[in-house]
């Protein structure tokens, strides 16, 4: 990373590129997490790598939902824990969030690696090991969650999710806020909060309006959360990505 120069014009998609790599390397992130990965970028370029209003509208809404929710829970797969370890450490303390670790192709190995990752980070405690229950609809090894953190939460931050386990998610009734950079994915389509926007932009920025809403009361927060418009937020997304233009 270090030998990345600050001012090449493609800056943040080169770090995040080093990211994933570092992340396979330490046994963190999945082989498929740079598919992944090279997706989300070609996304990113379209939107002109940058959080458009819809999509900080959406990180607003985002906040006010975990910060009203019983029980938040976000979601970390390999390419978050990458991407945005400290970043997420930070979210789930800002809003009282757990962190659980949730993972498409799941070992033991990756889940003990990402979950050590997210401690040298600050997570104190962190979920996903234990796996007492499962999601309905879901094959088996997907399916795995525990008990008193995803299967019991009111509200997920589910980030780069895979279109099945999102739509599973949402049929047990949970307020999902999806994190994807391409509009057209089954996950933003199912999400209450679908935010379009690269995850190294939303997670800082969730956490920001969080902080900023420490205060506001709960009629406030529920204010928030109904004035967000998803099929518009999800509009104003693709029509950037289509003509280069939004007209919000
Ligand atoms: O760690 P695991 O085993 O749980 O596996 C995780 C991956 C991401 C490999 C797995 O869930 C997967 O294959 O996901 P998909 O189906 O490729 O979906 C990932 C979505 O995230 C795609 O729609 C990408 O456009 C999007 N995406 C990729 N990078 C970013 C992103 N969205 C926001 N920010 C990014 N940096």
């Amino acid at each position: 990373e270090d030998e990345i120069p600050e001012d090449h014009p493609r800056y943040q998609d080169l770090i995040t590129r080093h990211r994933i790599e570092a992340g396979v390397e330490k046994g963190i992130t999945h082989l498929q997490g740079m598919h992944a990965e090279g997706r989300g970028s070609a996304f990113d370029y379209l939107l002109g790598e940058e959080t458009i209003p819809s999509a900080d509208a959406a990180e607003r809404a985002a906040a006010a939902h975990l910060l009203l929710a019983d029980r938040p829970v976000l979601s970390i797969n390999g390419n978050v824990a990458a991407l945005v370890p400290s970043e997420m450490v930070a979210l789930a303390d800002a809003t009282g969030a757990d962190l659980e670790v949730n993972l498409f192709n799941r070992t033991p190995e990756r889940l003990q690696a990402i979950a050590d990752h997210l401690r040298e980070h600050g997570a104190d405690e962190v979920k996903g090991l234990e796996a007492d229950a499962h999601i309905p609809n879901l094959d088996h090894e997907r399916s795995k969650v525990d008990a008193d953190g995803i299967y019991a939460a009111d509200v997920v931050l589910v980030p780069l999710e895979d279109g099945d386990r999102a739509e599973a998610l949402d049929e047990m009734d949970k307020t999902e806020i999806v994190i994807d950079l391409n509009p057209l994915s089954r996950s933003p389509q199912v999400a209450d909060v679908p935010i379009v926007d690269n995850i190294i932009r939303a997670v800082p920025t969730i956490t920001e309006h969080a902080r900023a809403l420490a205060d506001a009361d709960e009629d406030e927060l529920r204010a928030i959360v109904e004035e967000f418009d998803r099929e518009q937020a999800l509009e104003a997304a693709e029509e950037r990505i289509r003509t280069g233009t939004t007209d919000e």
